[in-house]
């Protein structure tokens, strides 16, 4: 009798260690971790493998043995990095995406299910520099997507091929069920994000909580949509579990609060008077953050799977970061 399991890519990386601390407090999945890097939760799943997505054999391997219920693929090049790395973003992001596509395909073969495949996209898909109006209006799912970046355009050329998987098929036969969050950035108190162009945020509030002072890459009025790692860890839970007749849609978006760089700072320093802000500004992660749109229309994922942020900009400060860098 085969092992029902959950595969997780990209698993030793900031949304997968926090994804597998969730499940190993919550439930009793058999989860399989995959990632390049080793991790210190490596003993407390099912199994732990340390290699990578492009290794087709060890993809072979788990679809032969096991029966992938769902997959988790977080493993990515993120934005900044995808966009100095070409080359190597495009065999992550999308022959990656491709393999995984492929081993969901595989059960709906083997073993007659239909894996449930959450994907991660971004507000990188989106590029409002042409923007005609400048009204304050939130981006929708639909509009402005005609990304600039690699990484932006590889996010969004996967969301096509999973919702097409999904609506399709393979072939009119192989199926998957695709589900798929586009994350604005993600602050997390206990981990720091590689690669990333919305990185400012996380990255001058661990500063001033290591008493450190922040040189900004991006200018004071940079302004991008964000939330807490809690509130993305629920999502990508809720959205996994609701009934898939509720999900009208396969892509969605999701928000909280979008603070400028100096909001950000005001905030900081009240709590940490002596932090300093200086800015070093880095045009190409500039560019990028003058493209990304700084609201997101939430309002599919509210009505079809009833996503609601716990943390507004003063909570996820008051309740979240601050209680918890604190007190380490
Ligand atoms: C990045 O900055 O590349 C990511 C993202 C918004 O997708 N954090």
């Amino acid at each position: 009798m085969k092992d029902k399991i959950t595969l997780i890519t990209g698993s030793s990386g900031e949304i997968g260690e926090n994804l597998i601390s969730y499940f190993l407090k919550k439930n009793k999945k058999k989860i399989i971790a995959l990632d390049l890097n080793q991790s210190n939760q490596k003993n407390k799943v099912f199994k732990f493998i340390r290699g990578s997505i492009l290794d087709e054999n060890i993809l072979r391997e788990i679809g032969e043995k096991y029966i992938v219920e769902e997959i988790f693929h977080l493993a990515a090049i993120l934005s900044t990095k995808a966009e100095k790395n070409k080359n190597l973003a495009k065999d992550v992001n999308i022959k990656g995406t491709n393999n995984l596509f492929n081993l969901a395909l595989s059960q709906f073969r083997k073993n007659k299910i239909k894996t449930k495949f959450f994907f991660p996209s971004s507000i990188a898909v989106y590029n409002i520099k042409n923007k005609v109006d400048d009204s304050e209006t939130p981006i929708h799912e639909k509009s402005y997507c005609n990304p600039n970046t690699v990484y932006g355009q590889q996010k969004l050329f996967c969301e096509n091929l999973g919702t097409a998987l999904d609506q399709y098929g393979d072939n009119q036969k192989l199926k998957i069920d695709f589900r798929c969050i586009r994350f604005p950035g993600i602050i997390s108190t206990n981990s720091l994000p590689t690669g990333g162009t919305s990185d400012y945020a996380p990255e001058m509030i661990h500063s001033a909580i290591n008493k450190k002072h922040y040189s900004c890459f991006v200018d004071s009025r940079s302004c991008l949509p964000f939330i807490v790692m809690p509130d993305a860890i629920n999502a990508m839970i809720q959205i996994m579990a609701i009934s898939k007749e509720k999900l009208k849609n396969n892509v969605y978006n999701i928000t909280s609060f979008s603070p400028t760089v100096l909001d950000l700072f005001e905030i900081i320093k009240n709590e940490f008077p002596e932090f300093k802000l200086q800015y070093h500004i880095d045009e190409m992660r500039q560019n990028i953050v003058n493209e990304w749109p700084n609201k997101i229309n939430d309002s599919l994922a509210k009505n079809d799977w009833g996503w609601e942020p716990e943390y507004n900009l003063k909570d996820a400060f008051k309740d979240y970061i601050f209680q918890n860098m604190e007190s380490k």
